[in-house]
């Protein structure tokens, strides 16, 4: 799916050259790309003064567009350059749009404008689109600056650690030691870390990787590169050179690279893998950061790109079988209140906060034990049960005393409440 935007409005507002993202280029200070850009098209200091001085981008636009005032001679030849510069400075400057300009990781992106053929997509969808396609040329050019300002921040340091979240996962944990051994090879003094030593997918761990890590769990002046996760958790934001995750922007970490992919561990694979030659054994730990963050291949969230980049790691582990072995699913043996709380989070939802609980089963348990876990849920504080059927590959939502046969087998919370939240249109269903 392409990312289409039009004009300098909503979510993808921020795309668009009238947005309000100002920049600084040889001193002078421009208040968005629009007037970069029609100021770029003259020498005479005045006339530069008054687009400057504009309130708005469209009047800059009046004032570069009228036939009167007189253009450096060529302008058109260098036109494409200087809406390159400025769009590009915008990007560079205002750290929080770049975070998102890398998420869109590698869609097209389209300037929706009906009456523009030649920088929009025109009246017939079919224009040169020049904005959306220096936009993405701007998004791999940040994406590769980005990843150097790490590395040479990150060199200068006398030790970094590499950590993943708190009660790190397989993907947290493996991708911190994919890192730390990355960074190694660009001659930073990088050391495998963990916060804490509560494991997720423990045995997994185990049984794969067997490296030392050091425990970090006071942080003083130590060095702090994160991974799998931008949320600072308790580190103080000084400590942190940059982070490399998959989920979402937090906006506490903006020396981010974050986009969607099956897992931390794929993206540092698709990020690195022409400048470090990732050897059979790193190459399998990576497929195991798939299979774990994607429910050994079935979740939604491994995506055809995803797919691609997988069937290139050439990996032989068998994922149903390390399914069979290593997905944990949840023990009714416990109580219910447990049971609840063993993978449960608050999210923001509809101006408030909304309790979900993820529960994972295999059909029996789930014909045998949901309807006791729905009528238990408002008693536990549950306002959402997102129930996984692991045998079937369906998902059960319990939301409002209803159970939502969802539409795709899924455990992310996000699909989960766009869905709700969109009136349970299945459009929400694809990112
Ligand atoms: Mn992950």
């Amino acid at each position: 799916m392409s990312i289409d935007f039009y004009k300098e409005f909503g979510e993808l507002g921020y795309l668009a050259n009238y947005s309000s993202y100002g920049f600084t280029v040889d001193g002078i200070y421009y208040p968005t790309v629009e007037h970069y850009y029609q100021a770029s098209k003259f020498t005479d200091p005045s006339l530069i003064q008054k687009i400057l001085a504009c309130k708005s981008p469209k009047e800059a636009s009046v004032i570069g567009r009228d036939p009167k005032n007189q253009r450096i001679p060529h302008f058109k030849e260098i036109k494409n350059q200087k809406m390159e510069e400025g769009i590009y400075y915008k990007f560079q400057q205002n750290k929080d749009i770049r975070c998102r300009l890398l998420e869109t990781r590698n869609q097209e992106i389209r300037e929706m404008s009906v009456k523009e053929s030649y920088w929009g997509v025109g009246p017939n969808q079919d224009g040169e689109n020049v904005i959306g396609k220096i936009l993405m040329k701007v998004r791999s050019r940040l994406l590769q600056e980005v990843k150097n300002e790490i590395i040479s921040r990150a060199k200068e340091e006398s030790a970094v650690y590499v950590i993943g979240h708190a009660k790190a996962d397989a993907d947290s944990f493996l991708s911190a030691y994919l890192l730390t051994r990355i960074l190694k090879s660009y001659g930073v003094n990088a050391i495998f870390a963990v916060r804490d030593e509560e494991f997720v997918d423990s045995n997994l761990i185990k049984d794969f990787c067997q490296e030392d890590y050091s425990v970090v769990s006071s942080y003083d002046d130590k060095k702090i590169i994160l991974v799998d996760h931008n949320d600072l958790q308790g580190i103080p934001k000084e400590n942190v050179i940059g982070a490399f995750d998959h989920h979402r922007i937090t906006y506490e970490v903006l020396d981010l690279i974050e986009a969607e992919y099956a897992s931390s561990g794929l993206l540092l694979y698709d990020l690195f893998r022409s400048d470090y030659p990732f050897s059979e054994k790193e190459k399998d730990l990576i497929a195991l950061t798939v299979l774990a963050d994607t429910e050994y291949l079935t979740s939604s969230r491994f995506s055809d790109t995803d797919k691609k980049l997988y069937e290139e790691l050439q990996s032989s582990l068998d994922s149903k079988e390390l399914q069979k072995k290593y997905l944990k699913t949840t023990s009714f043996r416990r109580g219910i209140y447990e049971n609840f709380h063993e993978d449960y989070k608050e999210y923001p939802f509809q101006n408030g906060v909304i309790h979900r609980s993820i529960i994972k089963s295999y059909t029996k348990e789930c014909q045998k034990f949901l309807p006791a876990y729905l009528s238990s849920m408002k008693d536990c504080g549950i306002d959402l049960i997102i129930w996984c059927d692991y045998e079937a590959q369906k998902t059960y939502v319990c939301y409002q005393d209803e159970v939502i046969p969802f539409p795709i087998f899924t455990t992310s919370t996000m699909l989960v409440l766009d869905y709700l939240e969109h009136g349970r249109d299945e459009k929400h269903l694809i990112k």
